[in-house]
């Protein structure tokens, strides 16, 4: 690699490199000098926002050094490279991150209180990245966080949307979405204006013989988006190691306008094109588990893939490997079917450009493309018209009929004249229009395929993708149970909990080996310590309290069960089920005398999430908790028995608030339904016990917490189908206590009844499609316990501390390890000073 300062140059250049602050006085400097020029402020009007934006931009200079240092490291070796294609990542905030993961937030914090600025209150200042839906977002921001942790040469590549997850506010109950503008002051992303790709859509193909008579294809015409690198630094916990997330930004390829059109006037004209370009990274699509075959949304998909695969196959390129090796340089790991276009993208570039042969170049392509899959359900799973595909990128359609064809006869061969098969796994599905079905194309173009818990896993070999498990063996098709990353969800979220764990185990090392926590166990006999954890819960639950006050306006008890369900609002999850839950427990507490509600637990119903704009059962869910929240809250005779709040705009940073304050928290969705799910594992690590459905991740967490410290309730994966079936056949059912919420709700003790009809005819009159009424008796019920559990504090907190000490398998270093070891075949690589 040629350096761009010859050899007798470089002493100087050396003597002089950048080296970021190291102690407390260096970084008081940093930050006067950032804010008195980068931002251009003084001693007199240097607020929390300037001292913040001061204080980004002190660490944002060290992360960049050893990000320099690691992309150097990483060129100069000569190792396999993963590369993690995502259409969301949804970091939250990154300041106290790279604060503890580069090991100064002390330093920061003395350095802050000098001149006069509290660390927590600089913290705040930040706005979220929230360049995601929900758990698929986090999860890749969770891997990144862990691949930089354990030095793994790795990039993310995701698109730099102007605009992301919208905003919610509440306004008369209902969900107002409200833009999320973020990129005012980003001092996190380094924008690489050298370094663009120019993007092709629409055009079409010609058909060519070269100078040997082969046949060619050639992609012409059609109008350019040139994508730009926004570079962001990703720091390790622990390590100088710090990896890149890429993000792609959209513009115009033909540089700013047309000047001849500008010239004669026609100003709007001119500029259209250059909106038409912005518009492909302007917005995340707010859908979560949802596809709406949109072409904007197939243009953003198509132009990332693009850019990223380019930029992929130039650093390859300086390598000066042979194709033939790029399976060992190379693993690119597709979070969902967003980035599918990828696989096809590769086998373009290889045949099209680089000359290479239809099999030799599939066979680079399915060697290194993995594909994770994150949902069973149907209407979560990608498809694309294909008049839609064939005007928008023609040859990539081409491509995908030669990939099914070749596919198909591979079938036809080891099953002959099973045609119903062959229409079974076949790419294009024979509809009216014909679709493409991204997650075949994705099974068909990776070397593994996974899902991400055991059930859901299992569900993927016996269900939806069976007839593939057929054709390619069981092999193929594997489980990666989903992970968080302990930095974020205990150590920056909990840091009183972290810094307890720490006192009786020597310090933070459990932090990167995550079993280590299997020590605690040892201390839960120790009444000292368990009335420690008890205060740290107490003090959480205190925290969050006064967020809740600040916020709502309402007073909760700390001394209250608090009972938090936090996650994108969704049918399958079934809030519809709490909410229905909360008005039962409502209506019990009514019907008691003033001696007998002297007995119950008081609780706190904590509820927050977003639902999609177009989604409206979604929408009514929230107006029903909002609806019953403002009934509950006032009733004098209820008092503190039962609270019921609705947490704003639940985001990143709301989570790292409210995942440590949970006495219990909610899982509950339709067995078989949810794949994994990922904040069950954040309460429980923040020592809140759970109540759940055995569904995705809950069932390896009941395996290993142990069942007695896990609420479990409801129907099995396996019944759901038979359940549903009666539902139709069989008559309906209604349980009768649910009966009674319904006719609560009919009475218009919650407002006007008709806005809720929907919600309850979807269980009375269309077949209760996610068994509200089958398990809602074994969901009160399961509360009942809970509650008679959580009047035993002594056992309840010994449940916390085994729960905690039991969650070492739940870090994602576990799961990107395994990633590596039986996916990417990828190694470390250790960067040093
Ligand atoms: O991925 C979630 C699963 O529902 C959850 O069970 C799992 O734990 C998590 C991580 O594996 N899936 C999503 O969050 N999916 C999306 O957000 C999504 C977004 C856009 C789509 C489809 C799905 O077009």
């Amino acid at each position: 690699v040629e350096a761009s300062i010859p050899e007798p140059l470089r002493e100087a250049w050396r003597k002089y490199s950048a080296v970021g602050f190291t102690n407390k006085e260096e970084f008081e400097k940093e930050l006067v000098r950032h804010v008195e020029t980068t931002l251009a402020r003084s001693l007199y009007n240097c607020d929390d926002f300037s001292a913040y934006g001061g204080t980004a931009l002190a660490f944002r200079d060290r992360l960049i050094i050893d990000w320099n240092k690691t992309q150097q490291r990483q060129t100069f070796a000569d190792q396999k490279r993963v590369y993690y294609l995502s259409l969301e990542f949804l970091m939250g905030r990154a300041l106290d991150n790279a604060m503890l993961n580069v090991g100064m937030k002390d330093v920061a914090r003395d350095g802050l209180k000098d001149l006069g600025f509290c660390v927590e209150d600089v913290i705040d200042q930040e706005h979220d990245a929230a360049l995601g839906n929900g758990g698929l977002g986090r999860l890749a921001a969770c891997f990144l966080d862990s691949l930089a942790t354990l030095n793994y040469p790795a990039w993310g590549y995701g698109l730099r949307y102007r605009y992301g997850i919208f905003k919610q506010e509440i306004v008369n109950g209902y969900q107002v979405e409200v833009p999320d503008y973020w990129l005012d002051f980003n001092p996190w992303e380094f924008p690489r204006h050298d370094v663009t790709v120019d993007v092709q859509f629409y055009g079409w193909v010609r058909k060519y013989q070269d100078e040997n008579g082969k046949t060619c294809y050639s992609w012409q015409d059609g109008e350019l988006v040139q994508a730009v690198a926004y570079d962001v630094p990703i720091p390790g916990y622990g390590t100088k190691s710090t990896n890149n997330l890429r993000l792609w930004s959209s513009k115009a390829a033909s540089g700013e306008f047309d000047f001849q059109k500008f010239n004669a006037g026609e100003y709007e004209s001119a500029v259209a094109d250059q909106q038409r370009a912005d518009t492909i990274s302007a917005v995340l699509y707010p859908n979560d588990n949802l596809d709406r075959g949109k072409e904007l949304r197939l243009k953003q998909q198509y132009f990332w893939c693009a850019a990223s695969l380019y930029d992929i196959v130039r650093r390859f390129k300086k390598t000066k490997h042979s194709w033939k090796d790029f399976p060992d340089q190379v693993a690119i790991q597709l979070n969902d079917t967003h980035p599918t276009l990828a696989i096809v993208e590769l086998q373009r570039i290889l045949i099209d450009q680089e000359g290479l042969e239809w099999d030799e170049a599939w066979n680079i392509v399915t060697h290194t493309f993995g594909y994770t899959n994150h949902t069973v359900l149907p209407e979560a799973l990608e498809k694309w018209s294909v008049p839609l595909f064939q005007n928008l990128l023609p040859r990539h359609l081409q491509i995908i009929y030669d990939i099914n064809l070749f596919f198909l006869q591979s079938v036809e061969k080891k099953f002959p004249n099973d045609r119903d098969l062959l229409t079974r796994v076949s790419i294009i599905e024979e509809s009216h229009p014909k679709m493409v079905r991204m997650a075949y194309l994705a099974i068909i173009g990776s070397h593994k395929v996974n899902g991400v818990a055991e059930l859901h896993s299992d569900l993927l070999r016996t269900t939806l993708f069976k007839d593939f498990v057929t054709v390619y063996g069981a092999d193929k098709f594997m489980n990666v149970t989903n992970g968080v990353t302990p930095r974020r969800w205990l150590h920056q979220a909990n840091p009183r909990l972290s810094d307890l764990i720490a006192s009786r185990l020597g310090g933070y090392h459990w932090l990167t080996d995550l079993t280590l926590l299997e020590k605690l166990e040892s201390f839960v006999e120790d009444k000292a310590f368990r009335d420690e954890w008890a205060e740290v819960k107490t003090a959480n639950k205190l925290r969050l309290a006064k967020h809740i006050k600040n916020t709502t306006g309402y007073s909760v008890n700390p001394k209250a069960l608090f009972d938090i369900q936090v996650k994108r609002i969704h049918e399958y999850k079934r809030q519809q089920l709490n909410i229905f839950g909360v008005i039962h427990r409502y209506l019990t507490i009514k019907s008691l005398s003033p001696e007998e509600r002297k007995k119950l637990v008081p609780r706190v119903s904590i509820i927050g999430g977003k639902a999609a704009p177009g989604y409206w059962m979604a929408k009514s869910i929230i107006h029903l908790i909002n609806s019953v929240a403002s009934v509950v809250n006032k009733d004098e005779e209820v008092g503190d028995l039962l609270k019921v709040i609705f947490v704003e705009d639940y985001n990143v940073s709301k989570a790292e608030l409210i995942c440590p304050a949970s006495d219990i928290s909610e899982h509950i969705s339709t067995a078989g339904t949810e794949g994994s799910g990922t904040s069950n594992m954040k309460f429980v690590l923040n020592g809140g016990l759970i109540i759940g459905t055995c569904d995705g991740a809950n069932i390896e967490i009941t395996r290993e917490i142990g069942e007695q410290n896990i609420f479990l309730f409801g129907n099995l994966a396996e019944d759901v189908e038979d359940l549903r079936h009666r539902h139709f056949y069989g008559g309906f059912k209604l349980d009768p206590d649910l009966a009674k919420v319904f006719d609560t709700i009919r009475s218009g003790v919650f407002g006007d009844p008709s806005e809720f009809n929907a919600l309850i005819s979807s269980i009375t009159e269309h077949g209760d499609y996610y068994l509200v009424s089958d398990d809602f008796h074994s969901y009160i019920t399961t509360h009942s316990i809970v509650d008679e559990a959580f009047q035993n504090k002594d056992e309840w907190i010994v449940k916390s501390i085994t729960s905690v000490a039991r969650m070492g398998f739940f870090s994602t270093d576990r799961v990107i390890n395994e990633y590596a070891e039986s996916i990417w075949n990828a190694e470390p690589l250790v960067v040093k000073d």
